[in-house]
């Protein structure tokens, strides 16, 4: 993408409403525009890194054996009825009605749906086990919407629901979960750190949340600092093995993690003190077991291996992805922008001009792109006419981890410069090593 052609709206000034730095840096680098109170407009390049989070998340679900599917947004209060949370849910459901005065709702969550598919469609436990999954807008009318796509109304989410014939099974379902979570968020470049949590009005007695630690998070959280260094790293997981999945669930839950909601100062007290960590994170994700809650409240049975009727084990699971991007930010930036890890960014390399209309800068800069384009990357070139202080503002503001800069002078030489944006250090290259050095480090993501 060329810079002069894309709608990048950058802001010079820090917008007064944006209380935190991924809500303040998201609005000055173009990323979103709010509508109305949590309500945004993705512009390309939040829409951009949405859809990365996205893709990491559909590849780490396949990799689950997970299935997606695709629900409505809108949904008939009958069905939630049926399992007593149209009444339940409170004021964070919106409601409205359609021209025949039917109850409708914008989807908060979606339980009562895929149980209603469920129930349809599967009646033997030969069918089992399933998790279906699905990534879509939600709305919930928070009291306090906040912190821009932090806390939204409308946000966007995975939500992932499994169906198995027992308890065992659907336990076996929810470490499955955990695991893949763990995946997904390395992916992002993420350390979040699964929690024991309280369940709220999905219900349930097992849940954790995954919290990524920032100082703006809204919960509070404790725990035993040595589950900070915990990684999956590359460890060959083996989604189908339920020894492998129950290792790595034990080993991960067997320090203490909590947030304040099932917090236990007894059992807190007894991780070594200098280990005692009490901080705040961000809920990117939480993952629940409930049993027979919805299967019994709403007949999503299935006949088992003797032959009898049974009500299926469920649990529910939920990203979200729409939030990633603030807490991605929240976790990675500096004073000059936002500073993304690979496996999100919205463009790979940026291309700097310092001299735009000079022919050998120009040439140089156009066999830059040329080349990393066909190696299946995307650069953003600057190719304004602008000061070299504005581009190099604005390349710092959004964020690219690697930039190539191009000017008469280091042509002259033959080279050009590859600058990392974490650590601001530069190399002299040749333009067809930089293009293999940011080749090579893509390699991996
Ligand atoms: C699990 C999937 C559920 O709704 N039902 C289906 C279960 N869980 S949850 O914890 O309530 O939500 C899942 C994740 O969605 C994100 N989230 C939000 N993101 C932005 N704005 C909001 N208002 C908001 N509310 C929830 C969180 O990341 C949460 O973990």
């Amino acid at each position: 993408m060329r810079l002069s052609r894309y709608f990048l709206p950058v802001l010079k000034e820090n917008p007064a409403d944006a209380q935190i730095v991924s809500h303040r840096l998201m609005l000055r680098a173009g990323m979103i525009k709010q509508a109305a109170s949590g309500i945004y407009s993705w512009l390309p390049m939040g829409f951009k890194v949405l859809r990365k989070i996205e893709n990491i998340v559909h590849e780490e679900q396949a990799r689950a054996g997970h299935i997606p599917i695709q629900m409505p947004i809108l949904q008939s209060a009958d069905l939630w009825r049926e399992s007593g949370r149209y009444d339940d849910y409170g004021q964070e459901m919106l409601r409205m009605q359609d021209r025949h005065g039917r109850d409708l709702l914008f989807t908060p969550t979606a339980e009562e749906m895929v149980t209603d598919i469920f129930r349809a469609h599967v009646s033997s436990y030969k069918d089992l086990p399933l998790t279906l999954y699905q990534i879509q807008w939600k709305f919930r009318d928070e009291v306090r919407p906040r912190f821009g796509v932090m806390r939204g109304r409308e946000f966007y989410m995975k939500d992932g629901y499994n169906f198995d014939l027992t308890k065992e099974d659907a336990i076996t379902a929810y470490q499955r979960h955990f695991v893949s979570y763990l995946r997904t968020y390395e992916r992002m470049g993420l350390t979040a750190i699964p929690m024991r949590a309280d369940s709220g009005p999905i219900g349930g007695d097992d849940t954790h949340e995954f919290l990524v630690l920032a100082e703006t998070g809204e919960s509070e959280v404790f725990y035993d600092d040595l589950v900070t260094v915990n990684t999956l790293g590359n460890q060959d997981v083996d989604f189908n093995d339920a020894n492998q999945l129950q290792g790595i669930y034990d080993e991960w839950t067997s320090l203490y993690a909590r947030t304040d909601e099932t917090h236990d100062e007894a059992l807190f007290n007894e991780v070594p003190e200098d280990r005692r960590r009490v901080a705040r994170g961000i809920e990117v994700g939480q993952i629940f077991y409930f049993g027979t809650k919805y299967s019994e409240s709403m007949g999503a049975n299935v006949i088992n291996d003797q032959g009898k009727q049974v009500p299926v084990h469920m649990g529910s699971h939920g990203i979200g992805v729409s939030r990633l991007l603030g807490a991605i930010i929240e976790a990675s930036h500096d004073d000059k922008g936002i500073i993304w890890p690979e496996g999100v960014t919205p463009f790979h390399c940026g291309i700097v001009n310092l001299k735009q209309g000079d022919d050998e800068a120009d040439a140089a800069c156009d066999g830059l792109y040329k080349a990393l384009t066909a190696a299946g990357l995307e650069p953003l070139y600057d190719d304004r006419k602008e000061r070299a202080g504005g581009k190099f503002a604005t390349m710092d503001l959004i964020g690219l981890p690697w930039r190539i800069t191009v000017g008469p002078r280091g042509l002259k030489n033959g080279v050009v410069e590859l600058t990392s944006r974490r650590t601001g250090e530069s190399e002299e290259l040749s333009p067809e090593a930089a293009v293999a050095r940011v080749v090579e480090i893509y390699a991996n993501h």
